[in-house]
């Protein structure tokens, strides 16, 4: 790990910054509409807010054309970009161009390194952005260089928690920021049945709100939640208040696994149900976000409903009315994602090993979504490809490597950047989940660009 110059390049970084900021003390900030994007607004604007630097904050499903003119002609010259930018340096160059600072903090594949855009990116001090740290831990970085202060670390994990870095652990950056976090009494980690909520949380609202995998008569369903619990001999309170999983005995545990194994289908999807748990130990017992897994979730949904700005400020710490507005859209949210996966799901198009959605059956918002959780469970099949109509009148793509597509080590970024400039559109991402935006009229040259690579 190159961390000496990620470091320098961190130091410089917040040079430049914090000049500008001084100077204008006042930004634009653009950030990612996803779990980690808005756990990265959240640390931006707490450290805006630190600096005394007034703010304006967008959320931005992805870059376009349409919103670079919008944000050239606003009388705004700093913008900072969070989570997102990096992948699309052509349009930034037009801010530039039009006289304006730009700052980009991401950690996506940057198209290339111009000395006019400032990026804090991981790859370009040869740290691999995909695993060892998120948007929201770049950001942490940043906040931390430029504050001193470690409070916000357990929202840069997570941040990683949404981007999906976890897997039995954390590396590289995420390692640290988590070791920080636990030295600091922030976080705790332990191996437990992962839950809605977590092992503080009133466990029959924990079942009923897991729904990664879905419980069969449980997930989303409150009297087969409380029935369940009741058929295991588990009593619903202790004393004036409601069980929790870490009330239960071993024994009683491995009752309720039991059980959830087989509402969930079988082992092999019931496996998410057992892992990592990141318990944030500053949030009150009973809070869903004291669970980070779920915090991650609640920001997700957020963002999906078109209310970023209320995962944001969740973010940055604040509670209350925004929570409880947040956990409502998190309802939403999972009543409009049950109703688009079923559509998906029975409108599946099959080339060869490549399966696809076709646009029409859900938003752009939700298309990343869909194409995530729908290629876990397809057989026979290397990459799931999901379409999507977008503001501006594009075609937005969402790509996902399946197990089997894993196992050929396919590359979703290359893949998706090649086969979109083809047709004049621009993508990319990461190697195994990649999106593209391209014109409407080039939806089959883009699909047998996209097939001939997999010969
Ligand atoms: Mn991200």
């Amino acid at each position: 790990m190159n961390l000496g110059t990620f470091k320098d390049l961190l130091s410089s970084f917040a040079d430049d910054l914090y000049n500008d900021l001084r100077e204008r003390r006042r930004a634009r900030v653009i950030a990612h509409l996803d779990a980690d994007g808005l756990s990265a607004a959240g640390i931006i604007i707490s450290m805006l807010e630190r600096l005394n630097v007034n703010f304006h904050l967008s959320i931005a499903k992805y870059m376009s054309e349409s919103l670079i003119k919008k944000l050239r002609e606003e009388p705004y010259d700093l913008y900072i970009f969070v989570d997102i930018g990096s992948g699309d340096l052509d349009l930034m160059r037009r801010l530039y161009e039009a006289n304006k600072r730009v700052f980009i903090i991401d950690h996506h594949v940057p198209s290339y390194e111009d000395s006019k855009v400032k990026q804090l990116n991981p790859f370009l001090s040869g740290l691999d952005g995909d695993r060892e740290i998120s948007g929201s831990g770049t950001a942490f970085m940043l906040y931390y260089e430029m504050i001193g202060d470690h409070s916000m670390a357990p929202v840069a994990i997570t941040g990683a928690l949404g981007d999906l870095q976890e897997d039995n652990g954390f590396y590289g950056l995420n390692k640290e920021i988590l070791e920080l976090a636990k030295s600091k009494g922030l976080i705790e980690v332990k191996p437990d049945l992962k839950l809605f909520g977590g092992p503080d949380y009133p466990l029959v609202s924990s079942l009923e709100r897991t729904v990664d995998p879905v419980l069969e008569g449980i997930s989303g369903n409150s009297a087969g939640a409380l029935s369940l619990v009741e058929n295991i001999g588990i009593p619903i309170k202790v004393g004036e208040r409601w069980t929790t999983l870490s009330d239960l005995t071993d024994e009683q545990k491995r009752d309720l696994l039991n059980e959830l194994v087989k509402r969930a289908g079988g082992l092999e999807r019931a496996k998410s149900l057992v892992g990592n748990v990141y318990v944030y130990l500053k949030e009150p017992k009973g809070s869903p976000l004291r669970d980070l897994n779920s915090f991650a979730t609640i920001l997700n949904a957020c963002g999906r409903t078109g209310n970023g700005h209320i995962g944001a400020l969740l973010a940055s710490g604040r509670r209350g009315e925004v929570l409880l507005r947040a956990m409502s859209l998190l309802q939403e949210y999972r009543k409009i994602l049950a109703q688009a996966l079923d559509r998906a799901s029975h409108n599946i198009r099959k080339v060869g090993t490549v399966a696809f959605i076709d646009e029409g059956l859900t938003s752009d918002t939700m298309i990343g979504t869909i194409t995530s959780i729908l290629s876990r469970s397809l057989r026979d099949t290397d990459i799931l490809v999901g379409y999507a109509p977008t503001d501006d009148g594009m075609i937005k793509v969402s790509a996902r490597l399946t197990e089997e597509g894993k196992k050929r080590s396919l590359n979703l970024d290359k893949i998706l950047r090649l086969a979109s400039e083809i047709v004049g559109g621009s993508g990319g991402g990461h190697q195994t989940a990649a999106g593209a935006q391209i014109p409407k009229e080039g939806k089959n040259k883009f699909e047998n660009a996209l097939l001939s690579y997999l010969e």
